[in-house]
């Protein structure tokens, strides 16, 4: 079965959170992945990189490297210096990687998120950019063993990519080994026809998986189809990690940037729904396997 993870952003409101401070959490409350703000470790010393490597290591927890790029290192940006800044932050963080022994590579790293279509932008225009852009720091995901996991998200965060259909004719276009395609199932639910269709539609380009609830709460707290999604999964005969980021605290710029307008969580606690959540998804995972 598909090992299960967590974004690290669910225990904190901000980004810049040191990712050393989840694993126990992770560890505890069940899961088999933490993934964690790939920014942040391009940052760290190597010092701390080899802390937070053996305390993964011996929480038996494996890492996957989320990124959301900032405007100022825009690859779908008019200005060639910020292009620039984006393409050697891609290639630092493919390094980092390497030395962690990371393999997965998440998120928007392809433009900035969030981020809209301006008026007078011609979206074919920047998605060439963007091309462009990941075409050159490909590079070093190729050279570093990393998988370069271009995600799929909803038009209110981003306009490249929102469906299945577009992630694949991206990383087509890219035509890199190391170019695969993220699907998100909150995305998924607002933006395609079908669960099991665009899970089918992304087949071998799939090298990452995020579940997320309609309400991005925890997986079992919303009303997703999961034995459709998890049935399709089995179909694409799909080997990588299935990262939960289900997001319940308002403020900061986790707060700020999911869109969390509400507190979420009330007297729950994150913890415990963590580990209720890993539950779920492990009986829904078995019984899509009949
Ligand atoms: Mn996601």
């Amino acid at each position: 079965m598909n090992p299960i993870g967590i974004h690290f952003g669910y225990w904190t409101q901000y980004w810049s959170s040191d990712p050393l401070d989840f694993v126990a959490r992770a560890k505890k409350c069940g899961f088999d992945v933490l993934e964690i703000n790939a920014p942040k470790v391009t940052l760290m010393s190597n010092a701390e990189r080899d802390k937070l490597k053996t305390a993964a290591t011996e929480a038996g927890l494996t890492l996957t490297y989320s990124i959301g790029m900032t405007a100022d290192m825009d690859l779908v940006s008019e200005d060639q210096a910020v292009r620039k800044k984006g393409i050697a932050f891609l290639q630092d963080v493919s390094k980092a990687m390497k030395y962690m022994g990371g393999r997965v590579m998440a998120g928007i790293n392809y433009s900035s998120w969030p981020r809209k279509l301006l008026s007078g932008e011609d979206k074919r225009v920047l998605t060439d950019r963007a091309i462009a852009g990941v075409k050159e720091a490909i590079k070093a995901a190729e050279d570093n063993d990393v998988l370069f996991c271009v995600e799929v998200v909803n038009r209110f965060e981003q306009f490249i990519m929102n469906t299945a259909e577009e992630g694949v004719a991206f990383a087509e276009r890219v035509g890199s080994p190391n170019c695969k395609v993220l699907l998100d199932t909150f995305h998924i639910n607002i933006e395609e026809d079908s669960f099991r269709g665009s899970i089918l539609h992304a087949g071998q380009w799939l090298g990452h998986f995020h579940l997320g609830e309609c309400n991005r709460r925890p997986p079992g707290e919303g009303r997703l189809p999961w034995q459709e999604i998890f049935g399709a999964l089995r179909e694409i005969n799909y080997q990588g990690a299935v990262v939960m980021e289900p997001f319940l605290l308002p403020g900061g710029d986790v707060g700020r940037d999911i869109s969390v307008y509400r507190d979420l969580l009330g007297n729950g606690d994150l913890d415990e729904k963590a580990k209720q959540s890993v539950e779920f998804v492990r009986v829904e995972q078995k019984k899509a396997l009949g």
